[in-house]
């Protein structure tokens, strides 16, 4: 793992590359992520300021003191919020997971805790369990559940890490937060809430190899098929995780995930309207699985427990591109075509999936690329040939004259 893209403590811990508990995750390559909590409520604002940044971070950015945040629990009471619609929209996007924030780093839990009242079961005028709503669904429906969880900032809790406006760091005891708060709180996450597919730790910053090993034994203790995301920290991680919204260079070999926003904020942000285009995210997402990658991208509902619309259509947006290219993504490994602007390849066994960014005037596409036996475009049901040809070392294929698809193109090649 050599790309600055993943660094090191977010890395695979060793032997994960051949374990067999990751292949539905390696076959998946889509997931939705869902950064969901408070901060939905002032959604960027505080004491009439628009506080910089994220959403999710506007308690620390904005120094808000535990005794101001923590109110607006009474008024959280998101009746709009349906997991049955949230499940079905991660569907039709062709997401095979789903990771919701169960407690980001503002310390609130979005799921009953016995540990705290700190929850939006005890704590809010909605008293319902939405974790527990969407582990229903997911089965229901048939999508893989994963729990994202801030093991080291906690921002609520007088010994988690971050809060200095309120505690003071040197009176700390970091280590027993550790075992007496997060250990059990994961034992709840995974133990509740049925088989759970990933748990999705974040910003492992000071944690120790020995907090780091425990709370690993503990998830394999509880659910030995779990998936530990690689920002558990001292690379323990089933799998790598590249920085926020960044893509390698280059193909990695290892597993790895990259964690993406649509806009620029994970949490509801009102003023946020920075957007992606909807090819601009298929492109990323070809990008990336074209490296060996996932991509998880999120969605930062309101407070009512609404998954903003223009989120809505670019996922809606991205699945029907799915529905008809899904075979050049799901389940492939990177294509022998690497480093080009215009074209990413993936790849199976006896094929290779040309994705064409960028289509040539006249329809000839032309590269350095391995012995073809034959071309088709994957949209065409009746896989009419298109004319292919090798010449000095190139492989030139005859394609319609005009982009069959706008975004992204895709051919593929059959190998002997
Ligand atoms: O600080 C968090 C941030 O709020 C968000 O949850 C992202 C998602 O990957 N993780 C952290 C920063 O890397």
């Amino acid at each position: 793992m050599q790309d600055e893209a993943i660094r090191k403590e977010r890395g695979q811990r060793a032997n994960a590359r051949q374990d067999p508990r990751l292949d539905w995750w390696r076959e998946a390559k889509f997931g939705m992520f869902i950064h969901w909590g408070l901060y939905a409520i002032p959604a960027g604002e505080w004491n009439g300021q628009k506080i910089p940044g994220i959403g999710e971070w506007i308690m620390y950015r904005a120094r808000i003191p535990v005794a101001e945040y923590e109110p607006l629990a009474k008024q959280f009471n998101p009746v709009k919020f349906n997991a049955a619609e949230w499940v079905s929209l991660a569907k039709k996007a062709g997401q095979k997971y789903l990771v919701i924030t169960s407690k980001h780093h503002d310390g609130f839990c979005m799921y009953k805790s016995d540990l705290t009242d700190y929850n939006i079961v005890d704590a809010t005028p909605f008293g319902r369990d939405p974790l527990k709503e969407l582990a229903v669904e997911c089965q229901k429906q048939g999508l893989k559940l994963g729990f994202y969880y801030s093991q080291t900032q906690d921002w609520h809790h007088p010994d988690g890490d971050g809060n200095d406006w309120d505690y003071d760091e040197a009176q700390k005891d970091f280590a027993g937060y550790i075992e007496n708060y997060v250990k059990p709180q994961v034992r709840e996450l995974l133990t509740n809430y049925g088989p759970i597919a990933i748990i999705w730790f974040d910003t492992p910053k000071g944690i120790t190899v020995e907090q780091s090993q425990a709370l690993l034994d503990l998830c394999r203790e509880l659910q030995p098929d779990c998936l530990v995301c690689g920002r558990l920290g001292n690379t323990l991680g089933d799998y790598a995780s590249a920085g926020d919204n960044k893509i390698p260079q280059m193909a990695v070999e290892a597993d790895w995930e990259t964690p993406a926003t649509i806009n620029d904020t994970w949490g509801f942000k009102t003023d946020d309207h920075n957007w992606k285009s909807p090819p601009e995210l298929i492109h990323k997402l070809v990008d990336i699985v074209s490296k060996g990658g996932n991509y998880l991208l999120n969605v930062g509902p309101t407070a009512e427990g609404i998954i903003p619309q223009p989120s809505v259509e670019r996922l809606l947006a991205i699945g029907d591109w799915l529905k008809v290219n899904g075979e050049a993504v799901y389940g492939t490994k990177p294509g022998p075509i690497q480093g080009l602007a215009w074209c990413r390849s993936t790849a199976r066994p006896g094929k290779v999936y040309l994705h064409i960014f960028d289509w040539p005037q006249g329809g000839e596409i032309k590269l350095s690329g391995p012995q073809a036996t034959g071309a088709y475009l994957l949209s065409d049901a009746s896989r009419t040939p298109l004319p292919i040809k090798s010449q000095s070392g190139k492989v030139i294929i005859k394609g319609p004259s005009e982009a069959p698809d706008a975004i992204n193109t895709v051919i593929v090649l059959t190998l002997d």
